[in-house]
């Protein structure tokens, strides 16, 4: 089959959302690695695609779209065969938009600001309290999600969504944290639940990253 989209991505950036869904729907796809160490994602060629010189962006033909809960909702709706959103106007797709949202504007912006406090205080004297602040609104939001998972056996509900592959990207980030996000345990339970998928699983095979065998501060 030929590549319809094209992919930019960086092992085990915000890539692995939209590519895990690529792999769910079953399209083909072709991958354009930008170098992070060289920061090629902030040179001119890149920016011409995304201007925010961040990664991941998808080309579709003569479309390019940025933002990673973008691109996932897009193909979401592309590829309504692969069924990871639920239908338009129910309420179970209000709450995937409730999740999807949380998880990218509170989640993840808290996940950026602890892995680079540079991007707010390029003075280091001021970053270790701007990452612990991080880090404490971070457990609560994780927290947030917990409850809000409850017993569901997925983030929103019966099916498995997006926001299921969202989760368990940020949780994967949270690896390196004092405290990880697998304390919470419908989270963990969620997230193990969607890195175990056979997609998930390509995605980071393609990505040669791995899923944490143990987290450091939970028991095995
Ligand atoms: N809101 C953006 C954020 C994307 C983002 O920050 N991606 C990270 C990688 S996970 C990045 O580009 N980092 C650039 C860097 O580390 O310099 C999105 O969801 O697409």
């Amino acid at each position: 089959m030929t590549a319809m989209y094209t992919l930019y991505w960086a092992p085990g950036t915000a890539a692995m959302a939209p590519q895990t869904v690529l792999e769910e729907a079953g399209q083909p796809y072709e991958m354009i690695r930008l170098d992070v160490a060289a920061r090629e994602h902030e040179q001119p060629a890149y920016r011409k695609l995304n201007p925010n010189g961040r990664i991941p962006t998808l080309v579709d033909g003569d479309f390019v779209i940025f933002e990673t809960a973008a691109i996932c909702q897009y193909l979401c709706d592309k590829h309504p065969e692969a069924d990871l959103a639920p239908p338009a106007g129910t309420r179970e797709r209000g709450r995937f938009y409730q999740w999807l949202t949380y998880m990218t504007n509170t989640v993840q912006a808290g996940l950026i600001d602890w892995w680079h406090p540079d991007f707010t205080f390029p003075e280091p004297a001021h970053q270790a309290a701007f990452k612990a602040r991080a880090e404490e609104k971070l457990m609560r939001n994780f927290g947030v999600l917990d409850a809000g998972i409850g017993g569901n056996r997925w983030v929103t509900g019966d099916r498995h969504t997006v926001c299921d592959i969202y989760l368990a990207m940020l949780t994967r980030w949270t690896r390196f944290m004092p405290r990880t996000a697998w304390h919470f345990p419908n989270v963990r339970r969620v997230a193990e639940a969607a890195a175990a998928r056979p997609a998930f699983q390509r995605m980071m095979r393609k990505q040669g990253i791995a899923w944490p065998q143990r987290w450091p501060d939970t028991p095995a």
